[in-house]
């Protein structure tokens, strides 16, 4: 996003507060500021290298063994076997911060701005047959863990990082710490009521948000604590090793848990903090306010948010964000992990439960299926459209973070080898690269996960997905298959500079740094038949259209499509057939694409998109067919980008925001727990058209059923 973009949407944004809180508009009258959009998320122009520093780089050998001499479970060092420390660190990740094939200088030359590393903190150091590399298994959240450096090591990579112009994304872990804590009486999860020291049953959620909390006793929680010697005083902060701030319920069964065992189970035995106490949400703000003060940090990544209580977000993240605007971070942005597999559900975590934005693991869902052919375009409509679940009232575009693969899951070019049923080669290639354009040309921050830019392939999830980026001792990994490379045998995947993966995302980098439609830009999908996709970009400050024609198909395919630019030439940015003949558009915007087998165009018209007074919309109001909202859809003719936002009011008090929906189909949704039963509200829906002229819908009078 440019400077000028972001002031214009600021200065709207000041205009929409001060008459949405005064009491000067009459409240017949919907007031039009508040069908202008908001300011694009900041996490919209971040592009997100994904690193696991154990394996980045190791750039003192001195603290691989964390200090300690011993066997490998003393240490947690053994770099011959995947679930162990491998000895990368701070100081090699950072390197000279200067050298352009190696460390962050090497990273932002990829193409990236922002980079998400795993949890720094101290961790457990083993536990059974794996050790704390990764940075799941906190146990002093004060400083970082020995094996990875000194704090300095951090503040140097954060320093550093920030020189470059990349901001610093944290891993956080507000759900749990390492386990230390044992459950008595077994594991299985118990869903006995909690008791306060007294004895009386009491139900936590009844006390979230508040200042007091019952009184607890370890001896009566449903799964009597206990820890082994030595072991009492291990965690820091202090508050942390007081074990009634734990559920002590016993492990999640995932394969039949309710949500409340969700969020008040271990998850693998791993100490499930008791989030609804105000003094646990209040100890876990200071954690992370100091690691936010400390070294300035852009953002959190939040591990595990599935399993955190409703309530908890709304209390923790404001003090987040004052840590963040007290050091100067205005805009800190937060995502949470909540690997489920439907998008409605995924949307519940942001409308529901105020996570500012997630993990897209339904997209990465659709696009690697798209990626690999074996799903159609239609899926990634679907998905698209499916965005109008997380647009809120704040009329922030759905910003979320976009990935193909992931250190749990499985990386990029597996997933879409699965998803493809077992593809190699350049079979192989030519898929992945097409899903780094779904990531690069759709919306979200795309998020590329370590190595897999040098063709790291890995064979599952979890440990099979968490290569070493220096010479590998893991003898698997010298031998294992890599896309665009031959396996790396005992060299060094420094080395590895032309892989087609890491070039394809530079362009794929440069191409959204010199077009902010890619970006922030507004999305209309154009057409989605067969094995072809095209989605239209919208630059609202330039009025400049980006389209991307992407085809999964085999065999090379041409779409014929409508666009907002009529008798435009197109120029190409990317894709293949190179050089084609410029498309040109007739006089309704229509433009017909050709596009190679299994891959994607990006075109830009030479001419910005005429502006023209909206139509007035027509609004509809019926039951949403896929969740218990109801939904407010409107239709707007012509063919210029219109945002649509949609508004309501009750019998008394101003008209208020229900969303601003960019992307048709326009739609805003109406919930019914946020209304009495059978309430009589008025509902109404503003286009808007890039040169900010409006038109206002007829009011609809509504009766708020439950569904
Ligand atoms: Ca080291
Ligand atoms: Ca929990
Ligand atoms: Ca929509």
């Amino acid at each position: 996003m440019t400077r000028s973009v972001k002031s214009l949407f600021a200065a709207a944004g000041v205009a929409l507060v001060a008459v949405a809180s005064g009491a000067s508009a009459p409240a017949a009258v919907p007031p039009l500021s508040l069908a202008v959009p908001a300011a694009p998320a900041a996490l919209a122009s971040d592009r997100i290298y994904f690193v696991m520093p154990d394996r980045y780089a190791n750039g003192d050998p001195s603290n691989d063994t964390g200090g300690v001499t011993g066997n490998r479970s003393v240490t947690g060092y053994d770099p011959s076997s995947t679930g162990w420390f491998h000895g990368g660190d701070y100081k090699g990740l950072t390197g000279t911060c200067t050298d352009p094939v190696h460390g962050l200088a090497r990273i932002k030359n990829l193409g990236f701005n922002a980079i998400w590393v795993t949890p720094p903190v101290v961790n457990q150091v083993s536990q059974g047959d794996s050790a704390g590399y990764h940075g799941y298994w906190g146990i002093d959240f004060t400083r970082v863990d020995p094996h990875l450096g000194a704090n300095q090591d951090f503040a140097d990579f954060a320093t550093c990082a920030h020189s470059l112009g990349m901001k610093v994304i944290l891993d956080v872990v507000p759900n749990h710490t390492g386990d230390i804590i044992q459950p008595g009486g077994g594991s299985t999860y118990s869903d006995v009521p909690y008791r306060d020291c007294n004895g009386k049953v009491f139900k936590p959620a009844v006390y979230v948000g508040k200042s007091t909390f019952p009184c607890l006793k370890a001896s009566t929680m449903p799964r009597p604590p206990f820890v082994f010697p030595g072991q009492a005083q291990i965690k820091k902060p202090d508050w942390l090793n007081d074990p009634t701030n734990y559920h002590n319920r016993g492990d999640v069964d995932f394969s039949s848990c309710s949500q409340t065992c969700y969020e008040q189970g271990d998850v693998f035995g791993l100490d499930d903090l008791f989030t609804e106490k105000p003094a646990v949400v209040n100890g876990l703000a200071q954690i992370y306010s100091d690691w936010i003060v400390k070294y300035k940090l852009d953002g959190f990544r939040v591990d595990t948010a599935r399993h955190l209580n409703a309530g908890f977000w709304r209390l923790w993240i404001p003090k987040l964000r004052a840590a963040a605007a007290s050091v100067g971070v205005k805009d800190f942005s937060i995502f949470g992990e909540a690997p489920v597999s439907d998008s409605i559900e995924l949307s519940t975590y942001v409308r529901d439960r105020g996570l500012p934005s997630v993990l897209d693991f339904t997209f990465r869902d659709v696009a690697d299926a798209y990626a690999s052919g074996s799903s159609s375009a239609v899926a990634i409509l679907h998905r698209l459209q499916d965005d109008d679940y997380f647009r809120m009232p704040d009329g922030v575009e759905p910003t979320p973070a976009t990935f193909l693969g992931n250190h749990d899951q499985g990386r990029a070019a597996f997933m879409i080898r699965q998803a493809g049923g077992g593809l190699s080669g350049d079979a192989l290639l030519k898929r992945v690269l097409l899903g780094y354009t779904l990531l690069y040309f759709l919306r979200g921050a795309p998020t590329v996960y370590y190595g897999d830019e040098v063709g790291m392939i890995g064979s599952g999830g979890d440990k099979a997905a968490r290569e070493d980026m220096f010479p590998t001792q893991v003898a698997d990994w010298q031998i294992e298959e890599r896309v665009g490379s031959p396996p790396i045998g005992k060299g060094s995947s420094f080395d590895v500079t032309t892989n087609p993966i890491e070039l394809e995302l530079k362009q794929l980098g440069a191409l959204r740094d010199a077009h902010p439609g890619l970006s922030t830009g507004w999305s209309i999908v154009r057409y989605a038949k067969g094995t072809v996709v095209v989605v239209s970009r919208i630059d609202p400050a330039s009025k400049r259209e980006l389209v991307a024609v992407f085809n999964n198909g085999a065999a090379p395919a041409s779409a014929r499509f409508a666009t907002s630019t009529p008798s435009a030439i197109w120029s190409q940015l990317h894709g293949s057939p190179v050089p084609f003949a410029p498309p040109r558009s007739d006089a309704a915007g229509v433009v017909t694409v050709p596009v190679a087998a299994t891959t994607a165009v990006l075109l830009e018209a030479e001419t910005p998109i005429p502006v023209s007074p909206p139509a007035k919309p027509k609004l509809v109001v019926k039951g949403d067919p896929l969740s218990s909202l109801w939904a407010a859809t409107a239709t707007v003719a012509g063919t210029a980008p219109v945002s649509v936002a949609f508004l309501v009011k009750r019998a008394t008090g101003p008209w208020r925001r229900l969303d601003v929906d960019t992307s048709p189909p326009f739609r805003g949704f109406v919930e019914p727990a946020k209304f009495k039963k059978n309430e009589r509200v008025k509902i109404v829906a503003i286009a808007r058209a890039l040169d900010g002229r409006t038109a206002t819908s007829a009011v609809v009078p509504f009766r708020v059923r439950t569904r």
